[in-house]
């Protein structure tokens, strides 16, 4: 055991230990509409540079070897100063504003045992790893920033409770999103932490959709069990449509089609059902709407009809939360959004939380979603490929209940390559294979030199997302009519961004870049050109409000913000250019 100590304390492997046993997709719950409870609230935390809490044990708090090399000597876990949960601590106090590396955060709470017979610990989002401890026993580790997991504590819990989590945002090259990336690096635990209580057996997951036949006439669902019965019969329940139907379940799966004419749901019609399935004494409701979303040729079809995607890009951020944004502050986003006359936003470039889908299915508007697979990430790396998969994996099944959501998008600006390829149209592939109610997209980047829409992965894609900059990075604007006239995609394409810097209220000539007034000149032209090219089924210009970010040091213009913005950062300015996109989708 001595050994062991000296081996954690000194040797750089000692992380393998908790790498080695990762929570994945494969634990997930469909919670929604489930009764949790909260562990969020103020929880001790000490900033853990050197990962001594992990190579010391610290989390089995009274660990003596047999050397007699003893802890604690280095902590006092409820001595520690606290930060509130959900949080970033960037935001948190100054002093961490840049930091990146460990953080162990603990807290303390009662058990009592209340006729369940399970129990889940639920994150909604650690970035990037969170090493999971209840009672000083390692539970797991998951890793990816933005997507949630679940951690089964039933053998583990007393009626005194201490959990920790160490998290880690430190970037790293295998990483997903890799080491750069154009937006801040936060880090903490900043989704809300949950308790659920379910019976010995359980509906673990469930989906329910419109089948996308054409014909608007039948929804689909599919409940997955957990436990020891797992032959049976589920029951739904839509009262609003009259539908009560049995679903036989074998070894723990079932599923069923059921004949019903539901009003659909759309931007302008928002119409969500009241959905309830039990399965012995479990019971899960949730509200969910029905609609079809395809392609045709060059069109984007919405329940039958052809739409054109008014859209904005959004980040998940806000200059005081930084990601961990409240419900106001999503809501403010897609207010700010309809006012700009959008139906459609697209949560760029990591999943967003899932209270935005959830919020936009009431709303009415539709949603992009996406992955980090952002610029250079190691494509060659089977290892970067599991973390890929998985976080596209853990998207799909936590929104797949959410009609907003149309569209799961692979990845960002990713360089034409081999390896790239191969990764990127298998994560294409996947998010096909897990539902077949949606499209899937990328935002390719396209040939500047010769003025393209090109990329091999577009093949694998229903829509292509078309990233492009003319009139700033790439300056001569008239290449912008070149790329269309020639240009022949096969498929719609969607514009995911342009756009151009502009300090709010910096003013200038249409020439002086960073001003409102070149970002509302590149603006109109832009419109202007994209407005006439028929096989352009949508866009999101970048981006909804300015954001915090490490790479723009311009100290005029950007000062540590993009300032691509429509919006000041704290969306109190709008700049000229909203006005622009106003109009335009008005007019459309
Ligand atoms: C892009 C990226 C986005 C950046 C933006 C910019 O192409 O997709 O993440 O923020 O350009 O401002 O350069």
């Amino acid at each position: 055991q001595a050994k062991n100590y000296v081996d954690q304390l000194h040797n750089e492997a000692y992380e393998d230990l908790f790498l080695a046993k990762c929570v994945t997709y494969e634990s997930m719950i469909t919670d929604y509409g489930r009764n949790k409870e909260s562990l969020n609230g103020f929880w001790n935390f000490g900033v853990d540079q050197y990962d001594t809490c992990l190579r010391a044990k610290w989390y089995e708090e009274n660990y003596v070897d047999n050397d007699g090399l003893r802890n604690p000597m280095d902590f006092s876990f409820d001595e520690w100063e606290r930060m509130p949960i959900p949080s970033c601590w960037n935001v948190q106090r100054e002093k961490y504003f840049y930091y990146e590396g460990s953080m162990v955060f603990t807290r303390t709470f009662y058990y009592e045992k209340h006729g369940e017979e399970r129990v889940f610990l639920k994150f909604g989002a650690v970035n990037y790893d969170a090493k999971v401890f209840l009672n000083k026993q390692f539970l797991g580790c998951h890793k990816g920033g933005s997507t949630p997991f679940y951690i089964e504590v039933t053998q583990e819990l007393k009626a005194n409770n201490r959990i920790m989590v160490v998290a880690n945002n430190m970037r790293k090259a295998s990483n997903v999103p890799c080491k750069n990336t154009d937006w801040f690096n936060y880090g903490g635990i900043y989704r809300n932490v949950e308790i659920i209580r379910l019976p010995g057996t359980f509906i673990k997951q469930y989906a329910v959709s419109l089948k996308p036949d054409g014909t608007f006439s039948n929804i689909q669902v599919s409940v997955e069990i957990d436990g020891a019965v797992l032959d049976g019969q589920a029951n739904i329940d839509i009262p609003e449509l009259n539908i009560h139907e049995t679903i036989q379940i074998r070894q723990g799966k079932g599923q069923c089609t059921i004949g019903a004419k539901p009003e659909l749901w759309s931007p302008e019609n928002p119409k969500l059902y009241d959905v309830i399935i039990t399965y012995m004494e479990d019971t899960v409701r949730e509200r969910i709407g029905f609609r079809e979303i395809s392609v045709q040729g060059h069109d984007i079809i919405l329940n039958g009809q052809p739409i054109y995607l008014k859209g904005i890009a959004a980040h998940e951020e806000s200059v005081l939360n930084g990601k961990a944004v409240t419900d106001a502050e999503i809501i403010e986003n897609f207010k700010l959004a309809k006012e700009m006359n959008c139906n459609y936003m697209r949560l760029a470039h990591y999943p967003h939380t899932e209270q935005a889908a959830r919020i936009a299915d009431e709303m009415g508007i539709m949603l992009w979603e996406e992955i980090p697979v952002y610029w250079a990430i190691e494509f060659n790396n089977p290892e970067t490929y599991r973390d890929a998969a998985n976080q596209l994996s853990e998207l799909i099944i936590r929104d797949y209940n959410r009609a907003s959501v149309i569209i799961w998008s692979v990845g960002n600006e990713n360089a034409d390559s081999e390896e790239r390829l191969q990764f990127m149209s298998s994560l294409a592939k996947r998010a096909k294979a897990l539902d077949e109610t949606r499209l899937v997209s990328a935002a390719c980047l396209l040939d500047h030199t010769n003025h393209l829409i090109k990329d091999r992965l577009a093949e694998h894609l229903d829509i292509i997302g078309a990233n492009q900059y003319y009139g700033w990075y790439q300056t001569d604007f008239n290449n912008l009519i070149k790329l269309f006239e020639n240009s022949k995609p096969k498929k719609p394409v969607v514009i995911t961004e342009f756009g151009a810097d502009a300090k709010a209220g910096h003013r200038g000539s249409v020439d002086d870049k960073g001003t409102e007034d070149c970002q509302a000149h590149i603006y109109k032209k832009q419109v202007q050109v994209l407005g006439q090219i028929s096989y352009v089924k949508g866009l999101s210009p970048w981006i909804l409000y300015d954001f915090r970010c490490p790479r723009r040091l311009h100290p005029v213009t950007q000062n540590y913000y993009n300032t691509k913005g429509l919006l000041s950062e704290d969306k109190s300015y709008k700049k000229p250019a909203f006005y622009i996109m106003q109009q335009f989708y008005q007019d459309r």
